[in-house]
């Protein structure tokens, strides 16, 4: 629209009428106390799980289901399935879930959208083709049978750090989920569904057998479990493992009344707990489900649930975005972020000390509540945030003093060979991964891209740091590279994400805008932007290489691109202009921008996410450091 408005001449006069306007919105989003978080969106699985975790307790509100119902109905595509992002495929785990939780609401099977979903689940092989996961849920309320799934013994618990399978060398969100999950399995409970759900049954479908050495330890512990129950040493081994299990969650749950943040964890832990013998109302559970409450979402559109809620990664975001965007580092709004930021550093150890037992704690988390859980790529976001918000290092404020404690615990979390990974050092067992159970997500934490390129960006910043970590880190980014010039994005969809981190942070360090590898990067970036001028990534380019760098112009994908094109110089190009061009002519009337593609990433493929904060955070940033590379200032210093 601006560019079409005869009065503003030139395109950055329009870019600073769009910034402008996403500036005053995302200050109208600011809560009172500092902090922004925008819904993160998922998919129905969250919504299914509660009501299935619901049933099993034995508190499901009529009203609490119906409203939840409204909402997975409202996601269900015209041919009676569900998929776990905006656009994407059909997916047999999120569609039997959520037709047995409309079933659990009250929808008759004999209804047309509940005929389509289930025929469709047989012609994909039924229940037994379906995720672990979803077949515990399914094993808990009686719908499949317990055998026929993957054992997670409960001895795991007696694995010392250093032997392998140990649950440190799981990912923090598969330790807190596997340890719940071992006392599910040691109890193998059953509460059945007021319903049998046959229609999802393919009836002569044979479970695939587990093979190699796993497939051989497997079916040794499913004779294991079947030892009966007066076998004595199993029965004192499996005493003494579930209360570790039970002291290792207690004494790991939040202020907020949660684990980790996550759903899963949460979940389970409560059932875990529960079938240890606590009721719903002592104080450990009762404050569980009370925290749960705070994940939910209830509105015209229907009642969900977030997965996780993203108020430190949101708000650190949202700082670095309006100093981009020139606001000044004394604007109330920067201020009460700041000091919001400052109060949640981390000061405790938790399990990452595990693996690094003699460094300091500091840092910060992604969510309210997780110090057991502080990340890498929250920290690196935080400082800089805090840093451009008038805490430098030489500032002598609480919050520069914090940075400082975030410094030193990152370089201490670095990985073998110069890179990050997101909660844990040299979290990288292949044998986990290989496990029957793990059929879902990722269950390791090796360095990625996009956190070492955060990291490396920060420390770029930062007095106190050895050149060796500088050093390290570009050579790590370097053996990265893909042969097509960019970077795989881990934690957000997909190439365009990890190459708008990396070429900010390689700039930062300093490496030359002549060196081959930004100038193979511009090129692999120039050679994927749409005809429309924007940029986006289809979710597919994680199973499928020819969908890299293509897929329909997005705000936050745009924006990803054009922070790498402005880092390497390229504002004056014909395709930093055009990228520009297409934020100021979508923006909406409200300043910010409409994104219902999924650009975050919780696991490639398996869990992706909306964060509804994203396409105005990062198109602000952008346009802020267009703005700043064409009329010389300096973007958030
Ligand atoms: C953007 C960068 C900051 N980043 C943190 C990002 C956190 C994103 C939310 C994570 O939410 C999760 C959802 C999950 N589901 N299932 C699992 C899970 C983990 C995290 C899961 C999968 C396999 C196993 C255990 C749990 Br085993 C829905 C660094």
């Amino acid at each position: 629209m601006r560019l079409e408005q005869g009065a503003l001449a030139s395109l950055e006069e329009a870019a600073s009428a769009t910034a402008k306007a996403a500036t005053e919105h995302l200050l109208s989003l600011q809560d009172p106390a500092g902090w922004w978080k925008g819904e993160l969106e998922t998919n129905v699985t969250m919504d299914a799980e509660d009501l299935l975790l619901r049933h099993f307790l034995g508190i499901v509100d009529p009203a609490v289901a119906a409203r939840a119902a409204v909402w997975i109905r409202s996601r269900q595509a015209a041919d009676g399935t569900w998929s776990t992002f905006y656009g994407g495929p059909p997916d047999l785990s999120t569609t039997i879930e959520a037709y047995v939780a409309l079933r659990l609401a009250g929808d008759d099977p004999a209804q047309a959208h509940m005929e389509a979903a289930a025929s469709w689940v047989r012609t994909q092989g039924g229940v037994a083709a379906s995720r672990v996961f979803t077949r515990i849920w399914l094993a808990m309320v009686g719908a499949w049978d317990w055998e026929r799934l993957p054992v997670l013994p409960a001895e795991i618990m007696f694995l010392p750090p250093r032997v392998p399978l140990n649950i440190y060398d799981f990912g923090c969100w598969a330790r807190q989920t596997v340890v719940a999950l071992t006392v599910v399995m040691a109890h193998r409970p059953a509460r059945p569904l007021p319903f049998a759900i046959d229609e999802l049954i393919v009836a002569d479908r044979s479970d695939t057998p587990a093979g190699g050495v796993f497939g051989i330890l497997d079916r040794a512990l499913h004779r294991y479990e079947r030892l009966p129950g007066w076998f004595l040493p199993r029965r004192v081994l499996r005493r003494a493992a579930l209360g570790r299990a039970e002291r290792w969650m207690v004494q790991r749950q939040e202020a907020d009344g949660l684990w980790g943040g996550i759903q899963p964890p949460v979940v389970y832990s409560i059932i875990a707990l529960h079938l240890l013998g606590y009721p719903l109302d002592h104080p450990v559970v009762a404050a569980a489900l009370a925290g749960l409450d705070g994940f939910t979402i209830d509105d015209e559109r229907g009642r969900r649930l977030e997965a996780c809620q993203s108020p430190v990664w949101d708000t650190a975001l949202a700082v670095v975005a309006l100093t981009d965007a020139d606001v000044g580092t004394d604007h109330p709004a920067v201020r009460a972020a700041a000091d919001w930021l400052t109060a949640e550093e981390i000061t405790y150890r938790g399990d990452w000390a595990v693996r690094r037992p003699h460094l300091a704690p500091g840092g910060w988390a992604f969510e309210f509540a997780n110090d057991h859980y502080p990340d890498i790529d929250d920290t690196a976001e935080v400082v800089m945030a805090l840093r451009r918000s008038g805490h430098g290092p030489d500032a002598g404020t609480p919050a520069a003093a914090a940075c400082r404690r975030g410094v030193e615990w990152t370089m201490g979390m670095r990985s073998r060979g110069g890179g990050w990974g997101a909660f844990d050092a040299d979290n990288v067992s292949r044998l986990v991964a290989a496990l029957p159970f793990c059929d879902f997500g990722e269950v390791t934490d090796p360095p990625s891209a996009d956190v070492t390129a955060h990291v490396l960006e920060m420390l770029a910043g930062e007095p106190q740091v050895p050149e060796s970590f500088i050093e390290d880190a570009i050579a790590w980014l370097g053996s990265e590279q893909e042969p097509d010039g960019s970077w795989f994005g881990r934690w957000g969809v997909n190439h365009v994400y990890g190459t708008g981190a990396v070429l900010p942070a390689l700039v930062a360090a300093g490496v030359p805008l002549i060196d081959s590898r930004i100038r193979r990067a511009v090129a692999w970036l120039e050679s994927h932007q749409n005809a429309d001028g924007g940029w986006g990534e289809d979710l597919r380019s994680y199973i499928d290489a020819k969908w890299r760098g293509r897929g329909d112009s997005t705000a936050s994908q745009t924006a990803w691109a054009l922070l790498a094109l402005l880092a390497a110089g390229e504002h004056e190009s014909d395709a930093v202009r055009r990228g520009v061009a297409w934020l100021i002519e979508t923006q909406t009337v409200e300043g910010t921008w409409d994104e219902p593609q999924f650009t975050g990433t919780g696991f490639p493929w398996d869990f992706t996410i909306n964060y509804h904060l994203y396409r105005l955070v990062w198109p602000l940033s952008a346009l802020g450091r267009y703005l700043a590379a064409t009329s010389g200032r300096r973007a958030g210093l």
